[in-house]
């Protein structure tokens, strides 16, 4: 099935759930069968344990922050592209990056994200990141790993982080392809964040109580409800790039493998991210998106809300 195929309705559910809490989750869940199957055939690709990080002296030696991530060339996901149509084509995922993106919509991005587990941690590693807001550990892998994105938690912030001077008019869309529970590093999210538009992460958060945060970025503040995404193996969901979200380090003794995908809308193209964007009262982009690392791209300072969640 194409975009192309499908009617745009920009009065739909999954519209109306971006525009109240800035997320949807598909009722709908992928076949768990074939996400088994892929995600074990991902996992044969190498041992997901402490094999995975350099030496702590190699990494003193040179240290790199910069170009630690998947890139075109460098992705596994490259290899297994002709294996995600159960994904990319099924209905209802078409129907509801058409509701929110338009017709011709394209993928931005699509990687492997894996939440670290405690075990599979180095000693002199779990030391160095202690408390910071970012642990994305592509600086401390074996190059030959950095095709996958691997986290140690990582604070709330918006995917639009990433994206210097770009308009918030992207998605970002998670898959789990095994049963996510609470201790498997699941994402947590604040819904209706991106009320407040784009902000420069780290963001001012005062939890209010065990369900709510108070969030302010400029001269607004609102509350917003602190949701879990847990669910089973075929599990989506997908957000808007303002969407405050993180995780907290895994707890459980199995690494936790996802599927994490961008997408655009096509230029120019009618979409429901109009109607959506319309309704935000900051910014839609950021020229600086954050102010938590140092000229290196190394992390100067230590704080970390989604550790209190
Ligand atoms: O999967 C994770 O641990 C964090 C993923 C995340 O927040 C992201 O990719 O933006």
């Amino acid at each position: 099935m194409s975009s192309a195929d499908v009617s745009v309705s920009f009065a739909s559910p999954v519209v109306d759930d971006f525009i109240e809490k800035g997320v949807h989750r598909f009722e709908e869940t992928l076949d768990v069968g074939t996400c088994g199957d892929l995600l074990a055939d991902l996992k044969v690709d190498r041992a997901w344990g402490s094999d995975l990080f350099l030496e702590e002296e190699a990494f003193l030696a040179d240290p790199q922050y910069r170009g630690v991530n998947p890139r075109a060339g460098r992705n596994l996901l490259e290899r297994f592209a002709d294996r995600l149509t159960f994904i990319e084509q099924a209905p209802q995922i078409v129907a509801g990056l058409t509701d929110v993106l338009g017709h011709g919509y394209r993928i931005l991005d699509r990687k492997v994200v894996c939440g670290v587990p405690d075990s599979a941690m180095p000693g002199w590693l779990k030391t160095r990141i202690a408390g910071n807001p970012v642990n994305n550990l592509g600086p401390y892998v074996r190059p030959q790993y950095r095709d996958v994105t691997y986290f140690y938690g990582i604070d709330f912030h918006q995917d639009l982080i990433d994206f210097k001077g770009r308009e918030a008019d992207f998605l970002t869309l998670y898959v789990y392809l095994s049963r996510v529970g609470p201790d498997d590093a699941p994402l947590y999210l604040l819904e209706g964040s991106h009320h407040l538009g784009a902000a420069v992460f780290p963001h001012d958060l005062q939890r209010t109580d065990p369900e709510n945060w108070r969030y302010r970025s400029g001269d607004h503040a609102i509350d917003c409800r602190q949701a879990l995404l847990l669910g089973e193996a075929g599990s989506v969901y997908m957000w808007h790039a303002c969407t405050l979200h993180g995780t907290q380090p895994g707890a459980a003794d199995q690494e936790r493998i996802s599927l994490r995908y961008l997408f655009e809308r096509a230029p120019g193209a009618e979409a429901g991210m109009d109607r959506i964007n319309a309704r935000l009262i900051g910014p839609l982009e950021l020229y600086d998106t954050r102010s938590d690392l140092d000229a290196e791209g190394a992390a100067r300072i230590k704080a970390n809300s989604v550790n209190e969640a």
